[in-house]
């Protein structure tokens, strides 16, 4: 698609700056936008709730920079682009340009700027518990995803009674698949997901062993990393039933990014 909405320099009197006088007095602030919206609908029906109202898009930017103060353009940036990604489901992705004409640079120029491209990532989580109230902590921690600013929870499986894997003796598990969006980096809500599992006294004992509450990163869009704290794809997806049969219920067509084969075939495999 290449639909887009664009807004060229938006002006906002802000105190964004590293320097404290930027804090105090503020400074001019420019903001442009291009919003990849689909826009087949709205062309036909004529209708705005077809669309994303851009003026209403403005006013959210500039209520946001004027109430907010951050130190980096950088991190005005980001935070601007999460909170119109999680206000506005219609923008499927987003370029976003800020100038600062009047940084405080001690020597002329016409303008400093940044420019980011960011877009909601499509995750999914395998979330299970095998002490105590076992729903009860599913539930909570559904909850919990539901509330997080940065989370949206689109799509949850059944919950599933399911045999201990992996050869610690425990009880059974209950056991189910979600489909997030999120404007979160994988560090960050790995971060937000292990806060969650410590509301649910969850405790790090034995590898593998009961747990009131464990939510693992099952994909992350078709990223493939492997860093000291995270695997993504998770390594066991294509050995776990209870991974594979709730997550073939909201997600059958969804392709292994290393694997290349998608949640159908991977369970099928397995069963056989
Ligand atoms: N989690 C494990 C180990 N084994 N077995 C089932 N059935 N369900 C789980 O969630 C599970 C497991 C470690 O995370
Ligand atoms: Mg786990
Ligand atoms: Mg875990």
């Amino acid at each position: 698609m290449s639909d887009y909405i664009r807004i060229y320099d938006l002006e906002v009197y802000a105190n964004h700056g590293v320097y404290k006088e930027e804090n105090v007095l503020g400074q001019k602030f420019l903001f442009s936008l291009e919003l990849e919206v689909d826009m087949r609908k709205a062309g036909i029906s004529d209708d705005l709730k077809d669309s994303i109202n851009y003026g209403e898009v403005c006013q959210s930017i500039h209520e946001y920079a004027r109430t907010h103060t951050f130190q980096l353009l950088e991190c005005l940036a980001e935070s601007v682009a999460r909170m119109l990604l999680m206000k506005y489901r219609e923008i499927v992705s987003l370029k976003l340009e800020i100038k600062k004409p009047w940084a405080p640079v001690g020597l002329p120029l016409d303008t400093v700027s940044i420019e980011i491209t960011r877009k909601r990532h499509k995750v999914y989580l395998s979330i299970g518990s095998n002490m105590g109230d076992k729903k009860a902590y599913l539930d909570g921690a559904l909850k919990e995803l539901e509330e997080h600013p940065m989370i949206q929870v689109e799509k949850c499986s059944d919950y599933l009674i399911t045999a201990p894997y992996g050869g610690v003796e425990q009880d059974d598990f209950l056991n189910a698949c979600l489909e997030i969006s999120t404007v979160l980096w994988p560090e960050e809500l790995l971060e937000a997901l292990h806060k969650i599992e410590g509301h649910a006294d969850r405790k790090r004992e034995i590898h593998w062993g009961p747990r009131t509450l464990d939510l693992d990163i099952l994909f992350y869009d078709d990223w493939i990393m492997d860093t000291a704290d995270l695997i993504i794809p998770h390594k066991e997806i294509p050995l776990r039933d209870f991974v594979l049969t709730p997550l073939a219920e909201i997600a059958p067509e969804f392709v292994h990014p290393v694997l290349k084969k998608n949640i159908l075939q991977l369970k099928e495999e397995l069963e056989q």
